[in-house]
């Protein structure tokens, strides 16, 4: 189904006025119904996979795999599928139906299902690459006057130290933090940028290099004061391990859709807590399913920093499901429902949809 956005959104490797994402329903042999969303982009630029090959992972691989399986808990629904490699975006939306799924039909929110406690959470804005110095200040007063009290800042080279000096000129006291999308490399003019960025007092720099570049972050990390994110560089409790052993940040971006699930995401989450690493769930402009379950797994205690998980109407005029995600202040509150937490708002599917699979058990 395709969602319009509200502002148009550059990062260091495209822009975007609209999205596409896969909405995926599974329905059990009682008729409960669980959604998932399957939040890739158009293009393999923030990983390998992009909507057509999710598309066809999921309607190849994945829904054969689980249709007409018996399983008792939505943690045992990802091994349905352990053949297959990669493709995280694809399972996870498949796991965070079999997720709410669960949820739904167990009678619990979809939170305490994760093992949640916090009954709201903090939600951050990640911005994008404006045209100007001037349009983003214009969008970091909108949202830092929508109440919202973290802001991240994408930047590209050329479009880094200049943008994070006005925004801290203009806000001392803001948590700020910048995210390069790997595009940086260790050659002396990019490393001289990142390390201009450490007197900024920014709360991180998210993967400055590239997703397999564990080393490129350690070194780096070594030589700032700044904390080092990882996003793009972590698709497993391997790379986790790995990245924990090299030192490579000291901070973790956790995406349910990078991490291939829900059931991942929080294994990660316990894994990079107890190793004493700053924590926050990342988003990748979710529709309302995606992003009611980050609102649930950032509701895990270990989640220390806000989340990318701003209110429905940063990115669209409508969303999908009733009612949208809502923030106050910069919070958004944790359903207490049964399941995700709101409606699929199904006519609107209905109109917004550009292809439609269907399979059941014969
Ligand atoms: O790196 O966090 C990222 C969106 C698309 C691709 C990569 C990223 C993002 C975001 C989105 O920053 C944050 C959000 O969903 O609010
Ligand atoms: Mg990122």
């Amino acid at each position: 189904m395709r969602l319009d956005l509200v502002h148009e959104f550059q990062t260091s490797s495209h822009r975007k006025g609209h999205l596409d994402h896969i909405l995926v329903r599974l329905v059990d042999e009682d008729g409960a119904v669980g959604w998932g969303e399957i939040a890739s982009a158009a293009d393999p630029y923030y990983n390998a996979e992009n909507v057509e090959t999710c598309w066809l992972v999921a309607r190849d691989y994945l829904l054969p795999a689980v249709l007409g399986a018996h399983w008792d808990h939505p943690s045992q629904v990802s091994a349905l599928w352990r053949k297959v490699r990669g493709n995280e975006f694809a399972k996870a939306g498949v796991d965070v139906a079999a997720w709410s799924l669960f949820a739904q039909a167990t009678g619990v929110p979809l939170a305490a299902a994760l093992g949640g406690t916090r009954t709201e959470v903090v939600a951050g804005v990640s911005l994008g690459i404006e045209p100007t110095i001037d349009a983003l200040l214009e969008q970091v007063a909108l949202h830092v006057g929508h109440g919202y009290p973290r802001v991240k800042l994408k930047i590209a080279p050329g479009w880094d130290v200049e943008p994070v000096r006005a925004v801290r000129a203009a806000y001392p006291d803001l948590d700020v933090h910048v995210d390069a999308n790997g595009v940086y490399t260790e050659s002396d003019e990019h490393l001289a940028a990142l390390r201009a960025l450490d007197e900024h007092r920014l709360t991180m720099i998210e993967q400055p290099f590239a997703p397999r570049d564990l080393l490129a972050h350690a070194r780096f990390a070594a030589t700032v004061t700044t904390p080092v994110c990882l996003d793009e560089s972590v698709e497993s409790l391997a790379d986790l391990r790995l990245a924990l052993e090299l030192s490579a940040g000291r901070v973790l971006n956790i995406k349910v859709s990078r991490m291939g699930g829900l059931t991942a995401a929080v294994a990660a989450h316990d894994l990079a807590s107890a190793a004493g690493l700053g924590v926050w769930c990342g988003g990748m402009h979710e529709f309302g399913v995606g992003r009611y379950a980050n609102v649930a797994l950032s509701s895990l205690p270990g989640f220390t920093l806000p989340s990318d998980v701003s209110g429905s109407d940063k990115y669209y005029a409508r969303d999908v499901v009733l009612p949208p995600v809502v923030a106050h202040a910069g919070r958004v509150s944790v359903p207490t429902v049964a399941g995700l937490g709101a409606q699929v708002d199904e006519e609107y599917l209905a109109a917004s949809t550009l292809r439609v699979h269907e399979v059941a058990v014969a």
